[in-house]
């Protein structure tokens, strides 16, 4: 239908008020501020209202509201990612809505017997890890942005995380999904199975499709044994390359034990000590002396001995100088502290004023050749920038951030660092996803078959292209 000469706006927010209450839907400037914007202020643009709804059956009675008015729709959870995703395109001709799904944060169920919980799409993480935990199992999906992020939007993100190493990203740990689709029908499949080969898997083709095919409502998730014992320790580390031999030897005494392996540069650690060192637990690199790199890797298990492993594993990995200091923590709060160290890097980056995220991935083996071409490819170029790298190098995933000065073009960097990743056969998004941050650089970096593939698939799903329009796709 065309919009623009026949769209209704009042009429529109009367008929979302009937579906929700007229307290739900929330049009006030400053009331809506918080749904159209993203937490890091990159992202954001106009909407009619954010909509609120409480349950699946509300969330697709305003699916199909919107549908037969032609309004996108942009669901939204916990607003906490980096890609601009779930927010609105600043500039975006046509009427959309964010469609939060703050309310619906039931855990409906944990089965200890099958190992799954059953939430809804607005259930914050850290509340789904305390659950589990209650029933003395593990929901192994962590984040800095636990605490906030919710499960509808870590499931349509794919998130990762610091125990992807071990666990896998996201979408190892759903076993089910309901989901509303675009026409506004409702598609059940909160199966507890964990074995269905019962036709298509239908349920992956939302996980990390960021709202773009259908509206995840609910989830089975997948639990696994809680470790009784965990072992986790921060090293000083002379180079990526001796990060990477740490890695073999950890793995070699500890097997799958190893569930953390985070490298992080010297700067990152003095950047967290100048903004937080003064507070709770954060604090300078912990009593490890200066470095240019750090590890800090966790290491878990229930069947006793860990930490006895941990430490032999350490002293070895210290004589064949693969690590010149370290500590291994004596206690919950100091492996906490320790984790807060590296929780606080996005935030003292972003103290430091604008920067430039690269969340790249390339093989692991290449991870001390990328970083040492890629930084000296943004020296070269970029005069006055710095970069932040830290991240997940178990799984090859760095963040190749860099802080820029004001003024400088942040394409320009862009296209310094993902030139390189390309030349190493890289990811230009390891787990933030595309939202509208990488949207551009997606047509460059994605061949023309695996695109128009794509494209083919959010036409099936998504013919009038309402769900989170101008994100993830190329036009
Ligand atoms: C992390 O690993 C997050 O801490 C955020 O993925 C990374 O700030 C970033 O670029
Ligand atoms: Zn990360």
């Amino acid at each position: 239908m065309d919009v623009s000469t026949s769209f209704n706006a009042a009429a529109m927010l009367d008929s979302l008020a009937g579906i929700v209450g007229p307290a739900q839907v929330i049009t006030d400037a400053h009331d809506i501020e918080p749904y159209v914007t993203d937490w890091r202020r990159m992202f954001g643009g106009p909407a009619l209202a954010a909509v609120r709804p409480a349950d699946t059956a509300q969330v697709a009675a305003v699916v199909r509201a919107c549908a037969a008015a032609g309004v996108g729709i942009i669901a939204q959870g916990g607003n906490t990612g980096l890609a601009g995703g779930a927010v609105p395109i600043a500039g975006r001709a046509g009427p959309q809505i964010v469609l939060s799904l703050a309310r619906m944060t039931a855990i409906r169920d944990v089965d200890p017997v099958g190992m799954t919980m059953l939430v809804q799409a607005g259930c914050v993480l850290a509340a789904a890890q305390e659950a589990a935990a209650d029933a003395g199992l593990l929901l192994p999906i962590s984040f800095g942005a636990q605490g906030s992020a919710r499960l509808g939007g870590v499931i349509s993100t794919n998130a990762g995380g610091v125990n992807v190493l071990r666990y896998g990203m996201t979408r190892q740990s759903v076993l089910g999904l309901e989901v509303v689709l675009a026409d506004g029908s409702v598609v059940n499949g909160l199966r507890r199975l964990h074995k269905d080969n019962a036709g298509y898997d239908w349920k992956q083709i939302f996980i990390g499709s960021e709202g773009t095919l259908g509206i995840v409502t609910a989830a089975v998730l997948r639990l696994v044994p809680r470790p009784r014992e965990r072992g986790t320790a921060l090293l000083a580390v002379p180079t990526p390359e001796a990060a990477l031999a740490l890695l073999a030897r950890a793995r070699g005494a500890l097997g799958d034990g190893v569930t953390a392996f985070e490298l992080i540069s010297g700067r990152s650690l003095r950047i967290v000590e100048r903004h937080f060192g003064g507070s709770a637990g954060v604090g300078g690199s912990a009593g490890v002396g200066d470095a240019p790199w750090f590890v800090l890797m966790e290491a878990a298990g229930s069947i006793g001995g860990l930490r006895a492993a941990v430490e032999d594993m350490l002293v070895g990995a210290i004589e064949a100088g693969e690590a010149t200091d370290g500590v291994l923590a004596e206690s919950e709060t100091q492996a906490n502290a320790l984790w807060s160290l590296r929780e606080h890097i996005t935030d003292a980056e972003k103290a430091e004023g604008p920067s430039v995220k690269h969340d790249v991935s390339v093989p692991v083996a290449d991870i001390p050749a990328f970083l040492a071409e890629a930084s000296a490819a943004v020296a070269a170029a970029h005069a006055g920038a710095w970069v932040n790298a830290f991240g997940h190098v178990g799984d090859g995933n760095i963040h190749f951030n860099v802080v820029i000065p004001p003024g400088m073009a942040p394409h320009a960097v862009n296209h310094t660092v993902h030139e390189i990743v390309a030349r190493f056969a890289g990811s230009i998004s390891a787990e933030h996803g595309i939202g509208q941050y990488r949207i551009g650089e997606l047509a460059t970096y994605k061949s023309a078959p695996e695109l128009a593939l794509q494209r083919r698939l959010k036409q099936a799903m998504d013919p009038d292209g309402l769900l989170n329009p101008g994100k993830l796709l190329p036009g």
